[in-house]
């Protein structure tokens, strides 16, 4: 039996998935879905997820939805290098992490890079639009320092072994590079001129996990 991810190209959450797999050493196929093409509202992809979302996990009889539920499952399923730990109190803390990424980081990642990836901004035009773009920029700045903290002490987010935290994070902090990357200017205004400076822990995470064995087969198709 062989694991099957359906995402689509750069989704955060099913990178999240992407990530876990990688940690876990786990061979996987990836089917990429178009949004463009709306392959996600198919009948044949709503049959696998009538909640048209990715990703989605196959695994012989197995079909499921929703990032942290196939991470939790592949910990069950795969207990080696485990995603949430060995013990209570690291769960806990892997847990914690993970559901405040999801709650605080994507919400701002999003607001974030929306505008930016899509060019809509005018940010001198003091539009409402733009002072949203602000507010979002200076949220992502509160997780990175929550984040850059967060490394004072370990290699990864919640200890010396990655775990799900760290495969909930990544791609947010992949995103937020590539902006930096493709759209400096804008991001420059933003105080995101580059990630080492004044984040230099979480780039050294952001390279540690990058350089994990694996992980390039995990970038978007189209990067
Ligand atoms: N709670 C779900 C949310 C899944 C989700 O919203 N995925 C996004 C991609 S990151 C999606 O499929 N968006 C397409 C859409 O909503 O039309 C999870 O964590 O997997």
């Amino acid at each position: 039996m062989s694991i099957t991810i359906y995402t689509v190209s750069g989704a955060p959450r099913g990178w999240r998935v992407l990530t876990g797999l990688t940690i876990k050493q786990l061979d996987f196929t990836v089917k990429y879905l178009e949004v463009s093409k709306n392959e996600l509202k198919s009948d044949a992809f709503l049959q696998v997820n009538p909640r048209a979302t990715v990703p989605v996990l196959q695994y012989g009889d197995v079909t499921l939805r929703d990032s942290f539920a196939i991470l939790a499952w592949l910990d069950r399923q795969f207990p080696a290098r485990p995603l949430f730990g060995r013990d209570s109190e690291s769960a806990a803390q892997i847990w914690q992490l993970a559901t405040e990424c999801s709650d605080y980081l994507r919400a701002a990642t999003h607001e974030l890079l929306s505008p930016v990836f899509s060019n809509k901004y005018n940010i001198e035009s003091n539009n409402p639009q733009d002072q949203a773009l602000i507010n979002a920029a200076e949220t992502a700045h509160q997780e990175c320092r929550f984040l850059e903290k967060q490394l004072a002490h370990t290699l990864f987010l919640t200890s010396d072994l990655a775990s799900a935290a760290d495969a909930i994070v990544y791609p947010e902090i992949k995103l937020i590079e590539r902006a930096i990357n493709q759209h400096a200017q804008i991001m420059d205004k933003l105080r995101f001129t580059q990630l080492v400076n004044p984040y230099p822990r979480l780039a050294e995470w952001l390279n540690r996990m990058s350089e994990l064995p694996g992980m390039k087969q995990t970038q978007p198709i189209h990067w």
